[in-house]
């Protein structure tokens, strides 16, 4: 059965609004049935109703061609607990039990992410003006389906999904994680995880922090000693770890994000926090002698050499051969804490490196301190300051330039949850769940208008992370939250603590060491 569209716009309720639905008929052997709008992020329109779909060992997958990738992105989520083949089919037998993925003209309010998701007892259909959407739309159904669901073994489930409908896009179009790959290097099967975890949240750019201090971590061929030496064993703080990308690395990374809808975004770090690129390179230094190695979690100390033309040589490789290897539109050029440059060479070398970006074809981003230079006026700016306000970047901002929202004392996910915590940072402050989300990236800023606001980015340094669970237990649950407020125009605490708290038992499927922080009531 199909609800035409008409109908459901006619009873179209914002989320808030939306009628509760009915309280689940507890039973000791079956779990509480699922609320068609518990989702993270909180979707655009929720209208629950009708009776349940029943995911079965017939169900098919049905998708045209353009939308394979999306089918087999379902079909991989779904088949391990399940124990289904769920085959995708262009076109699903009459009567069959299906999920339906389709394309087409949905309406410019979706925009490309955007999607329709309708619940029917014999037929869930995702729509989308594009994949995605779908790929969004299909992030929904999973969190609609009993926790189990995310399990890597079979599992013995009542497979329902609620009733009704969703429409749903998103706030902003950019939603970014930040990896800190250069303080300890996290090989590529970590970072796969990751844009695995996050992209179930519709976070749909993923920022890797390739070179500081301590290491350098893609390879760049016309200066091989980069990773020869920044990337070796012991560069990693404290000399624990090492290692780097290799171009081809690099590409299956991007691919397998693209894939996931998810865009790669590289920082190299200058012209401060290079000192891991001078040890390679003396020449990089104004007096051509090299530094010494450093492991510690100093900041501020190093500088490339304005003066010098190797420098420009240097930096204007490496944006190209980087840029040669990004498809998607952004090249983070770094710029914070250049406390080893002087402000008048900080300009002069912002302004040469920053069309750099542009001549290979790329948008420049770097942080904030980046808005000090006119040339900035086409770039994006990364607000990562502690203040409600920013007389340089409001400056910028009129003249041009974009922002993206990553306060440290709210957005950083490197900063522990409270002074008990094992790993992480303070120096911006305890951040508890509630921090994370409670605030608002289009009106932070007093003087910076939401219309510049580009989106948000939780940041994930990694001074004090060794292994892929010190990476969740920093990132879950706030990377959940600020991706929430990336996406949704709702922002409502409690509803976001009880979403929150039936979440958890899907990370414990997944096996993800979460933060049980006591703001939270998790189920079991
Ligand atoms: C500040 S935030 C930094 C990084 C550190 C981080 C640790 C920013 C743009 N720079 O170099 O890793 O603090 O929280």
């Amino acid at each position: 059965m199909r609800v035409p569209l008409a109908a459901l716009l006619a009873v179209a309720l914002p989320l808030a609004a939306a009628p509760a639905a009915a309280p689940a008929a507890a039973s000791a052997a079956a779990p509480a049935k699922i609320a068609l709008g518990s989702v993270i992020p909180a979707p655009v329109e929720v209208h629950p109703g009708g009776p349940d779909f029943r995911l079965t060992k017939g169900t098919v997958i049905e998708a045209p061609a353009t939308a394979l990738n999306v089918a087999r992105r379902l079909a991989e989520a779904l088949r391990p607990a399940t124990g289904y083949s769920l085959p995708i089919v262009a076109h699903a037998p009459r009567g069959a039990s299906v999920i339906s993925l389709a394309t087409g003209a949905v309406g410019a309010r979706l925009g490309s992410e955007g999607y329709r998701l309708g619940v029917r007892a014999s037929e869930v259909t995702v729509r989308a003006n594009g994949n995605a959407g779908l790929f969004a739309g299909v992030q929904t159904l999973r969190q609609l389906l009993p926790a189990a669901i995310d399990a890597s073994t079979r599992q013995h489930a009542r497979w329902a999904v609620p009733g009704g409908d969703i429409v749903d896009y998103p706030r902003f179009a950019y939603r970014g994680a930040m990896l800190d790959e250069a303080r300890h290097f996290h090989p590529p099967d970590d970072v796969k995880r990751y844009i695995d975890e996050i992209s179930r949240f519709k976070v749909n750019y993923l920022h890797l922090h390739l070179a500081d201090d301590q290491g350098w971590r893609i390879q760049i061929d016309s200066w091989p000693r980069l990773t020869e030496i920044g990337g070796a064993p012991g560069t990693g703080v404290d000399g624990v770890g090492g290692g780097y990308l290799t171009k081809a690395q690099y590409r299956d990374l991007v691919r397998y994000a693209a894939d996931r809808y998810i865009t790669i975004v590289p920082e190299i770090d200058m012209p401060g926090h290079v000192n891991a690129a001078q040890v390679a390179y003396p020449e990089l230094t104004c007096d051509g002698v090299a530094p010494p190695p450093r492991t510690d979690t100093d900041v501020g100390y190093s500088s490339l050499c304005i003066g010098k033309e190797i420098t420009y040589k240097f930096v204007e490789d490496v944006i190209r051969e980087l840029a040669a290897m990004t498809p998607g539109p952004y090249l983070h050029i770094g710029g914070d804490e250049a406390q080893a440059t002087t402000p008048a060479d900080y300009l002069t070398f912002e302004q040469r490196v920053l069309p750099l970006v542009a001549k290979y074809g790329k948008t420049a981003y770097g942080w904030n301190e980046i808005a000090a230079a006119p040339a900035a006026s086409t770039a994006v700016a990364q607000y990562w300051g502690l203040d409600t306000s920013n007389a340089t970047l409001a400056a910028a901002v009129t003249h041009g330039t974009k922002v993206v929202m990553s306060p440290a004392n709210l957005a950083y996910l490197d900063q522990k949850y409270n002074p008990d915590t094992p790993i992480g940072l303070d120096w911006a402050g305890f951040i508890e769940v509630r921090t994370a989300y409670d605030w608002d990236p289009g009106t932070l800023l007093s003087d910076v208008p939401a219309s510049a606001v580009l989106g948000v980015e939780a940041p994930l340094w990694s001074e004090t992370l060794r292994k892929m669970d010190d990476i969740e237990f920093l990132a879950f649950p706030r990377l959940a939250a600020i991706a929430e407020l990336g996406w949704s125009r709702t922002h409502d605490w409690d509803s976001f603590r009880s979403r929150l708290g039936a979440y958890g038992p899907r990370w414990d499927a997944q096996g993800v060491d979460f933060y049980r922080s006591t703001q939270i009531d998790w189920a079991s």
